[in-house]
C-alpha cells in the first residue's frame, strides 16, 4: 500500500497520544507536512529570505524566483493556461470571498439568482448570503438526494436565466460526495452564469484540469495538500479577472500613485496587495513537487481503497449511521458517522485516549446538519499517510467506545 513508503515523510506521525501509537485522521480539517516542505521552508528562512518584487540585490531575487516559481507549479498542478490566473490568497475562504466582493459586486443585481447547494462549507454559504443581501439577489439552494449526491435533474431544475453565479464543492468535507463539475459547470454556461468551484477537499485529493472543467474561478487552501497554513489560490479566466477590480488596496498591487488617483499593476500582483506570503507559497511549490511524485491518480485510487475499506469495516458496528454516498466510487477518502446516540465529541474523545484523532461537530457546515437532521457528526478523513491498519484502530476504538458508553447508560 503506497501509505507504507509514505510515512517516514512525517514525521510528526511518528509518535504516541495517550500512550497509544498516533492514529491521524483529520487530515479533512489539515494534512500534515513531509519533511519536503518544512525543509522547502526552512531553507527559504535561512537562506533566501527577503521581500519579493523589488529586488536587485542577490537575496531578493532568489526570493522572487522562490515565489513566482511556485505559481508557475501551481499553474501546471491545475492546467491553468497562463501564471496571470493563479491568484495567492490566505486559503479558500480569502479566494470566494474575492470572487464575491469583486466579480460578485459588480454583476449581481437585484433579481438576480445565486445557486449553491445543501452540502457547502460555510465558506462557501456566508460570502453569497452577504452577497445576495446587499445586492437584492436570491440565493437558491440545490437540493440534495437521499444519499447526499446532486442529482444533475436537479441542478437544471434549479439553474435559471437569472442564474449569475453558481457556486458548488467539488468534494463535500462532510459526505465525501464528488461532484459532476464539469457537467454543472456545462448547464451554468448554457444559461449565462459563472462557474465557481470550491476545490478545498479537492486539490489534495484528485487531478484538477481546470481547462477540461472550464470552471470560471476555482478556491483551494495550501495546508489540507501537505502545504503549509496562510497559503491558498484562486484560480480565475483571465478574461474575468482582467475585468475585475482588486479588493485590496495598497503596496505590491499598484503600478503608479498619484495624490487623488492610481492604477494597477497587471495580473496577478493586482489581487495581491502588500507584502506576499512568500515562504507560503514556497512550501506549497514543495507540496506540489511531492505530490506530483506520487502521483495524483495513485492517492485517489488510495483513498478510494481506504474509504471503501473503513466503510465496510465500519459497518460491522452496530448502531453506527455513515452519512454520504453508499458507492464509495462516487466518495473521496472521508467517512462521516454517527454511533447510536452518544455525542460526537463524547465518541471524538475516547478515540482520543486511543490516540485516534477525528474531527466531530458540524465541521462548518451547519445547513448539511440540519439537511441530515443532526447536530453535529464524527468524521474519519484519510489521506496518502494513512493504512489499512489506521482504519481497524479506528474500528477498535468505535467499538471501545461503544462498550464504555453502553455501561453508562
Ligand atoms: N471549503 C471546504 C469544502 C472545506 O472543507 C474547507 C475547510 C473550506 C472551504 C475552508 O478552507 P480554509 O482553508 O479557508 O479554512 N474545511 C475544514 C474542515 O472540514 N474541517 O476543518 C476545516
Amino acid at each position: 500500500m503506497l501509505s507504507k513508503e509514505i510515512r517516514r515523510y512525517f514525521p510528526i506521525l511518528n509518535q504516541e497520544i495517550n500512550g497509544h501509537p498516533l492514529v491521524y485522521l483529520d487530515s479533512g480539517a489539515t494534512s500534515q507536512k513531509p519533511v519536503q516542505v518544512i525543509e522547502a521552508i526552512k531553507k527559504y528562512y535561512e537562506f533566501d529570505n527577503s521581500n519579493v518584487h523589488r529586488g536587485v540585490h542577490t537575496l531578493g531575487n532568489r526570493a522572487t524566483e522562490g515565489y513566482e516559481g511556485a505559481r508557475e507549479k501551481v499553474r501546471k498542478f491545475i492546467n491553468a493556461k497562463s501564471t496571470k490566473e493563479i491568484i495567492f490568497t490566505r486559503g479558500t475562504t480569502t479566494a470566494i470571498n474575492t470572487v464575491a466582493r469583486s466579480y460578485g459586486l459588480a454583476n449581481v443585481k437585484e433579481g438576480d439568482e445565486i445557486v449553491i447547494t445543501h452540502m457547502e462549507h460555510h465558506s462557501n454559504i456566508i460570502p453569497w448570503q452577504q452577497l445576495a443581501k446587499e445586492t437584492g439577489a436570491t440565493l437558491k439552494y440545490i437540493d440534495l438526494e437521499q444519499d447526499g449526491t446532486l442529482s444533475l435533474e436537479k441542478v437544471r431544475a434549479t439553474i435559471t436565466d437569472k442564474t449569475k453565479i453558481v457556486s458548488i464543492v467539488y468534494v463535500s468535507n462532510v459526505l465525501g460526495t464528488m461532484n459532476q463539475i464539469k457537467e454543472i459547470t456545462q448547464i451554468a454556461h448554457a444559461h449565462g452564469a459563472i462557474m465557481v468551484v470550491d476545490g478545498a477537499q479537492a486539490a489534495p485529493h484528485l487531478k484538477l484540469d481546470v481547462q477540461n472543467l472550464d470552471c470560471d474561478f476555482l478556491a483551494f487552501s495550501g495546508h489540507k495538500m501537505c502545504g503549509p497554513t496562510g497559503i491558498g489560490v484562486l484560480y480565475g479566466k483571465q478574461a474575468l479577472l482582467e475585468e475585475m477590480e482588486p479588493i485590496e488596496f495598497g503596496g505590491e498591487m499598484i503600478d503608479f500613485v498619484g495624490l487623488y488617483e492610481s492604477t494597477w499593476k497587471e495580473l496577478p500582483w493586482k489581487f495581491e496587495g502588500g507584502t506576499p506570503i512568500i515562504a507560503g507559497a514556497i512550501g506549497l511549490g514543495a507540496a506540489i513537487d511531492f505530490l506530483e511524485e506520487i502521483g495524483l491518480e495513485e492517492i485517489e485510487k488510495h483513498e478510494h481503497e481506504l474509504a471503501a475499506l473503513a466503510m465496510d469495516k465500519m459497518s460491522s458496528i452496530e448502531g453506527l449511521t455513515i452519512y454520504g454516498p453508499k458507492d464509495p466510487s462516487k466518495r473521496a477518502g472521508i467517512v462521516t458517522f454517527n454511533l447510536d446516540d452518544v455525542h460526537p465529541h463524547d465518541v471524538a474523545t475516547v478515540l482520543d485516549m486511543n490516540g485516534i484523532a477525528v474531527r466531530a461537530g458540524h465541521h462548518c457546515a451547519q445547513p448539511l446538519m440540519k439537511w441530515l437532521q443532526c447536530n453535529s457528526t464524527a468524521r474519519a478523513s484519510f489521506y496518502i499517510y494513512n493504512t489499512e491498519e489506521d482504519i481497524d484502530q479506528l474500528v477498535a476504538g468505535l467499538r471501545t467506545a461503544k462498550e464504555y458508553f453502553s455501561d453508562v447508560f
